[in-house]
């Protein structure tokens, strides 16, 4: 074995990157980068953040008051598509904004004659290296992305004097002016606003930058700064020359003027241009060894409280690629799967820290422009997803980027259910973005519905709130920003509900998640009167209001109110088949039997509202039967999560298998059946969504662990092909700690701490 290779901890290749998907992600939560690794010419795709097109607005209702109440009306009157066409002109707004790609900073060594090229990423300490040799000399390159200090550092050494040469320069897509004196490049810039009219398409989005400065986007500062040893370092052309230094040392700072959800960047921005100038004169300060001791310990201190042990054979030593394509040929590989779910762990360590913003659908990495879907939040399932592995994982801290988005939302989405529904409380429609946009999205164009209305993300949202507190047991938390959060949620809910012909409360009308149904002349149509995954989230919000109410002896009149509304909501409609109706009504066909989503089985996972023995989980296995088991990356996830929850651990495992089939490196978007792993390990949607990376590492969580009322269950689904293993540092409810080894698939120690 190579001595620093883990088969379970390192992602390695033995050539550089040639596609995005095979560079390797470095971040710290707020900086990301994408390592090429080219020993000719190295390319880091650099990423912030707060990077995002816009600024701070509010859709208003575009059409007449009682849109809603109408389409209520026609909904309970079965009209489903005079509702759909009535919202579909009358209730969607805008679309969301666009997180963006920073820049490329580039480093060109005038070529290179690589022999013996290794780059790999080593996952246990965030650090990523480049080695060969060319002419005669041996080169090493080391790179992370530091938290503690807030810069993305490399240092290129060769064990040859004067042998270190280079020219570094910085590029962006976005407007900006680059730079260069001193030992630095400087890159300032802005963002643009993203502008579609209505009724286009959204292939005809525009990026602007409006001259009035209300309007303006963010602003920030770049700084790529080198110290060499030895050698000499002079500006030229925008770009600067490193010549036959020994060594050399760089350092990446970007700020930004982004100063809050609801303040104009520019008016009201954060100060940028000197903390950027301050970080890179730390680092400095600092030097390579004592920014690397930061570092390490600081990753280690999250890395280290979790790891899976499945054993493993050969095969972990051949380069990531070539294990994913043997293994699709057969080949068993139990590392590689400790491998995918140790990279869940890293892409949270490295995405989502205390105080910045929330993994988007890309984390925190993107080189796009125009990224798929705006590479923005999609709450019906995306979002959600990315935060599954956190708590089960030993992370908690890793949420709260997640919770700030959450109550933002809280606040955006009380002015759109006052002004779209009339209501109390707040809700969120199925996207959302930096600015926290709460509206209904779409621009009047046909089959906007299915996705643009759906005004039960909150309650999804809260679900992941609501585990904080499960695993965490922190009551502060509960009182001060759970319960009041859930609370809102419950009036929404509880204010939209009225009564079907059989005096059962639903919420109408309803979409499922992106799906539709066909009527019978063969139009598809999206709404119903209501549907199984609304109702499973009313009664989950319900729930948790009524026990954490209980729980801090605070019952009111929404408790009330809850309490009583409780036992009359609408409940599980079986189909004919015995599976669980998706739009809550017998009859209704779906339009793609192997629909990507599988929202009505939202009551198994990701809420506890079915447990595996109950006859309802027949219904579940039932519908995860008929839907099948392909799909793109993130639907094989979910499957994963509900296959664990059924407690059928060969099948759950079969869906990672699937996971692990290696996509070649395209980049279009594709809702077949096609999912998988790119050769960088990165879901593949495809195009490239990180939420199937987060949703297989919680899925093997769940097959290791699972909560339960009576306390938890060891090894609920063991595949029989993970015949030994140990799994240590997997959090349970209660703020415990669980460590486990089997053997010959028998659990034989448990420690709860
Ligand atoms: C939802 C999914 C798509 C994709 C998009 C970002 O719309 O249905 O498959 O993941 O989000």
């Amino acid at each position: 074995m190579m001595r620093d290779i883990h088969p379970a901890h390192t992602l390695w290749y033995d050539k550089a990157a040639e596609f995005w998907n095979e560079a390797l992600p470095l971040g710290n939560g707020r900086i990301g980068a994408m390592v090429f690794g080219g020993a000719g010419k190295e390319r880091i795709c650099l990423n912030e953040d707060t990077l995002w097109t816009g600024h701070p607005r509010h859709y208003g209702l575009y059409g007449p008051e009682d849109t809603w109440e109408k389409a209520r009306a026609l909904a309970h009157e079965k009209k489903y598509r005079e509702a759909e066409l009535l919202l579909q002109r009358d209730f969607t707004a805008a679309p969301t904004q666009n997180y963006l790609p920073l820049g490329d900073l580039i480093l060109d060594f005038g070529g290179a004659e690589p022999w013996g090229y290794r780059r790999r990423l080593d996952l246990s300490t965030g650090v990523h290296t480049v080695e060969y040799e060319s002419r005669g000399v041996f080169y090493k390159r080391e790179c992370f992305v530091s938290a503690p200090d807030q810069v993305f550092v490399m240092r290129i050494a060769a064990n040859d004097k004067a042998a270190v040469t280079f020219t570094m320069e910085l590029e962006t897509q976005l407007r900006g002016t680059v730079t260069a004196s001193g030992k630095e490049v400087l890159l300032k810039g802005q963002c643009p606003d993203r502008r579609i009219e209505r009724g286009l398409g959204q292939e005809r989005a525009v990026h602007v930058y409006p001259e009035e400065k209300s309007e303006q986007g963010i602003e920030f500062l770049a700084i790529a700064h080198v110290e060499t040893v030895g050698g000499k370092v002079y500006p030229s052309q925008g770009k600067l020359r490193v010549e036959g230094a020994d060594a050399a040392e760089i350092s990446f700072a970007v700020r930004t003027s982004f100063n809050g959800w609801d303040r104009s960047p520019v008016l009201e921005g954060r100060p940028f241009e000197r903390p950027a100038k301050s970080d890179i004169q730390r680092a400095a300060n600092r030097g390579w060894k004592k920014l690397l001791e930061a570092h390490v310990a600081d990753h280690k201190a999250l890395y280290d409280r979790c790891e899976l042990n499945l054993g493993g054979g050969p095969e972990g030593e051949k380069p990531t690629d070539e294990r994913l394509l043997r293994h699709m040929r057969g080949r068993e590989d139990n590392a590689l799967y400790a491998l995918l779910f140790h990279f869940g762990r890293y892409l949270t360590i490295a995405g989502s820290r205390p105080g910045t913003q929330a993994t988007n659908l890309q984390g925190i990495w993107n080189h796009r422009l125009n990224p798929p879907w705006n590479s923005n939040y999609t709450i019906n399932i995306n979002t959600e997803m990315n935060y599954w592995p956190v708590l089960m994982t030993n992370l908690a801290e890793c949420s709260l980027p997640l919770h700030d988005l959450v109550k933002e939302l809280a606040e955006s989405g009380k002015r759109t259910a006052a002004e779209y529904y009339h209501a109390p409380g707040f809700c969120s429609h199925h996207n959302t973005d930096l600015w926290r946009l709460s509206t209904p999205v779409g621009n009047g164009g046909e089959g906007v519905v299915r996705w643009g209305v759906w005004p039960m993300s909150a309650g999804w949202l809260l679900r992941e709130l609501i585990e904080y507190w499960n695993y965490t047991g922190d009551e502060e938390f509960l009182k001060d920003t759970l319960y009041p959060l859930v609370s809102g949620c419950a009036e929404f809910y509880a204010a939209m509900l009225d009564e079907d012909s059989e005096g059962k409360l639903v919420f109408c009308p309803s979409t499922s998640p992106e799906h539709a149904f066909v009527l019978s002349d063969g139009t598809l149509c999206p709404i119903a009167e209501t549907t199984a995954m609304t109702m499973a989230i009313v009664k989950d919000i319900f729930t948790e209001l009524l026990r954490e109410a209980g729980t801090l002896g605070c019952e009111g009149r929404l408790e009330e109110t809850v309490r009583e509304m409780l036992p009359k909501l609408r409940g599980y409609v079986l189909s004919e088949t015995g599976a669980v109706a998706e739009w809550a009504e017998k009859g209704l066909v779906s339009e793609d039997e192997h629909h990507r989503h599988i929202s009505h089985l939202y009551g198994m996972h990701p809420a506890h509202d079915i447990a595996w023995n109950d006859p309802l989980a027949d219904a579940v296995r039932q519908s995860l039967t008929e839907r099948g088991d392909d799909g793109t990356g993130w639907s094989l996830g979910w499957k994963i999560n509900q296959w664990a929850r059924l407690r059928d651990g060969d099948h759950a495992k079969k869906l990672i298998d699937m996971q692990l089939r290696m996509v070649e490196s395209g980049e279009e978007v594709n809702y077949a059946l096609k999912g998988g792993s790119y050769p960088n390990l990165f879901d593949a949607h495809p195009p490239f969504q990180i939420d199937g990376n987060y949703g297989a590492a919680s899925g093997i969580a769940e097959m290791l662990v699972q909560n339960g009322e009576n306390g938890p269950v060891f090894l609920p689904a063991l595949p029989s092909s993970w015949k030994n293993g140990s799994v240590r540092g997997l959090r349970i409810w209660g703020n415990k700690t669980v460590d486990l080894t089997w053997k010959n698939g028998e659990l034989t120690e448990s420690k709860v701490y």
